[in-house]
């Protein structure tokens, strides 16, 4: 591809509009899920991402298509980030014939390679080793085209993450290993569980660059993660990415959050990346009017997709035994 006679969309003003609209529909996307399973329309375990959605729509700015994202049970912001229809999303968990696994998947077992979504992993830390998988493909075939693999702080102490980073790091491969760090693994906070804090230090370990920015920055986390992805491309292998964030939710829905210090999540809400996006646009010369459109145009999308989903039939019972190994 010729950058220079075509910039990719993510250098653009549009690009930084666009940044804003993906994250409200990410946003939008997980309250409209939180409304349907409240209704039992959607059930099962159900892991949300509200207040990490710079971190995927960042990213997957930053990405080319090609590239693979494996990505966590918390992963449908990952999936609307690079591409995936939100009504493939919800048809998706409601079990429905046209959800992007035929509502095999759910809410945590997902994915659409179509759109480089090659999936959600519910066992922690299991995506990494996957993700080497592809990176080693694509540096054989030298196809150019870079793995991501998302994990959470609390993956960060599980053994297939050290041996995936090791196995990535002696063999120069394009992945990138991203860190959600949003100091919580389930109802523990990270902190407690390790003693040497800095996760991105890690890194060092195993002779790959290791760096900590700020999650919820988006133009930060775009701008790393196509510095690192130039670097993966170039051959130079791969590098962690500590990004921090909140949710600013509960863990699973259902989830009481009691063990939240007092005024916790009041801090998280007005650090969130949707709103501070918005300022940074409106400061820079963008109309609020403007904003208030792309704004209502993911609200719109999200309902529009909700009534699809509705409307589409149930995945036949008879054809549950389809695609499984014998
Ligand atoms: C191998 C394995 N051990 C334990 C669990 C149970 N479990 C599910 S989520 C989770 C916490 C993971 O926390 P983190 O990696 O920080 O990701 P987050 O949920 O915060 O995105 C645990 C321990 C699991 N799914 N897989
Ligand atoms: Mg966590």
């Amino acid at each position: 591809m010729n950058q220079a006679a075509s910039p990719p969309l993510a250098a653009t003003p549009a690009g930084d509009l666009e940044a804003l609209a993906a994250m409200y529909r990410i946003r939008m996307l997980e309250e409209k899920i939180t409304e349907l399973r409240k209704q039992q329309i959607i059930q099962g375990s159900v892991h949300l991402c509200i207040g990490q959605e710079a971190i995927y729509t960042g990213s997957c700015q930053a990405l080319r298509a090609g590239d693979q994202v494996f990505s966590t049970y918390r992963g449908h912001g990952w999936a609307h980030a690079l591409g995936v229809p939100l009504a493939g999303i919800l048809a998706e968990l409601m079990g429905r014939s046209t959800g992007v696994c035929q509502g095999r998947g759910g809410s945590a077992y997902f994915s659409a390679p179509d759109w480089g979504f090659y999936g959600e992993n519910s066992i922690v830390g299991a995506g990494a080793p996957i993700a080497c998988g592809a990176a080693l493909r694509n540096k054989l075939s030298r196809n150019g085209a870079v793995a991501l693999t998302a994990f959470g702080d609390g993956a960060m102490n599980q053994g297939a993450i050290h041996e995936a980073m090791n196995f990535a790091a002696y063999q120069d491969l394009p992945v990138l290993f991203i860190c959600e760090n949003n100091t919580y693994a389930e109802l523990t906070p990270y902190r407690e569980t390790v003693r040497q804090p800095d996760l991105y230090r890690r890194a060092e370990a195993y002779g790959i660059p290791g760096v900590r920015i700020d999650g919820n920055d988006l133009a930060a986390v775009r701008d790393c993660v196509a510095d690192f992805a130039a670097q993966a491309r170039a051959g130079k292998g791969p590098a962690l990415i500590e990004m921090t964030t909140h949710r600013l939710v509960g863990h699973y829905y259902g989830d009481m959050q009691s063990y939240r210090p007092k005024g916790e999540l009041t801090a998280a809400r007005a650090a969130e990346p949707i709103g501070r996006w918005r300022r940074q646009l409106l400061e820079r010369g963008v109309a609020e009017a403007e904003l208030q459109r792309v704004e209502q145009e993911a609200r719109d999308a999200v309902e529009a997709a909700a009534t699809e989903a509705l409307d589409a039939p149930f995945t036949p019972v008879d054809t549950l035994q389809e695609h499984l190994y014998v």
